[in-house]
């Protein structure tokens, strides 16, 4: 049997037909399957944790171990098992919704403490499986059911507040270019400390005025350079579909996981 077939599961598939998140599936499995035909990787070296959400239906369709999560709690949830089992390489899959709204402090947090681990962040710009109310990567004037006079509020930059907290791994890839994404997933599972990559995905039932941003996406190259990324993450403010979008990795440094820093004090403390 293959190795990406070993990563199915049988549990039949509930997202709607022509879902990008089925991509994002698919990209998920082959960059897996190619870790762990590099024989550097097991099938059971690697975990998952999951919001509540469209995208977090994902822990029914991957054959991997791991946590559903309380909504909001997938990122703190992944941090600690990271914690528990350093050997272990943790994804985290959540929503804009999830991770923007409720479990914002988590997503703050996570960047200063640098655990060694991955957050995959399906951003369609809606809460969905709640029936399509505004995120706070929603467009301003978005028109939903919960508030029909349209959103009020500017959007904020998700990639502006990973800067400002430390991150030490940021990128961004496009739900509809599985090459694309496999080449940003195998990058920040491989990245030593926390790896943060919003996907930019349609979401073909709410805030459809959101989705097709294709055209406005280009490629750049692996950036290390802080000043460059300052540049890059105010490109794409989430309000508007001019100008460019900037998709790959905007942000890596090398810096002290979470485990390593750990490991220095209890020796220390010996
Ligand atoms: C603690 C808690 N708060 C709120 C909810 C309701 N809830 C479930 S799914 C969801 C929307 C998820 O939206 P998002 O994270 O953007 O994921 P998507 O469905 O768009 O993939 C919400 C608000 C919940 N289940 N638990």
């Amino acid at each position: 049997m293959k190795t990406k077939d070993r990563l199915k599961t049988k549990e039949e598939i509930t997202w709607c037909p022509g879902c990008t998140n089925y991509m994002i599936l698919e990209a998920v499995k082959q960059t897996l399957a190619n870790m762990i035909d590099s024989k550097k990787y097991k099938q059971n070296d690697f975990v998952m944790t999951t919001d509540i959400g469209c995208h977090a239906k994902i822990f029914d369709y991957l054959n991997l171990s791991g946590i559903y999560c309380l909504h909001g709690r997938a990122l703190p949830t992944g941090l600690g098992v990271s914690i528990g089992n350093p050997k272990l390489k943790v994804i985290t899959f959540a929503g804009d919704g999830a991770v923007y709204s409720e479990g914002i402090s988590h997503f703050n947090h996570a960047f200063r403490y640098n655990s060694d681990m991955t957050l995959i962040l399906h951003d369609n710009q809606s809460f969905s499986l709640t029936t399509g109310q505004s995120t706070p990567t929603s467009q301003k004037g978005f028109i939903s059911k919960a508030k029909p006079q349209g959103e009020e509020n500017n959007p904020f930059n998700p990639i502006k507040i990973a800067l400002a907290c430390g991150a030490t791994f940021i990128a961004r890839t496009n739900a509809r270019d599985i090459p694309h994404m496999i080449e940003i997933f195998t990058k920040a599972i491989n990245h030593k400390g926390f790896s943060f990559i919003e996907v930019i995905q349609d979401c073909l039932i709410f805030n459809q005025d959101a989705n097709n941003k294709d055209k406005f996406m280009y490629k750049i190259k692996d950036n290390e350079n802080y000043e460059v990324a300052k540049e890059l993450s105010e490109e794409y403010n989430y309000n508007h579909k001019t100008g460019k979008i900037p998709i790959g990795i905007i942000y890596k440094k090398n810096e002290l996981t979470l485990q390593e820093k750990l490991k220095i004090v209890e020796k220390n403390g010996k």
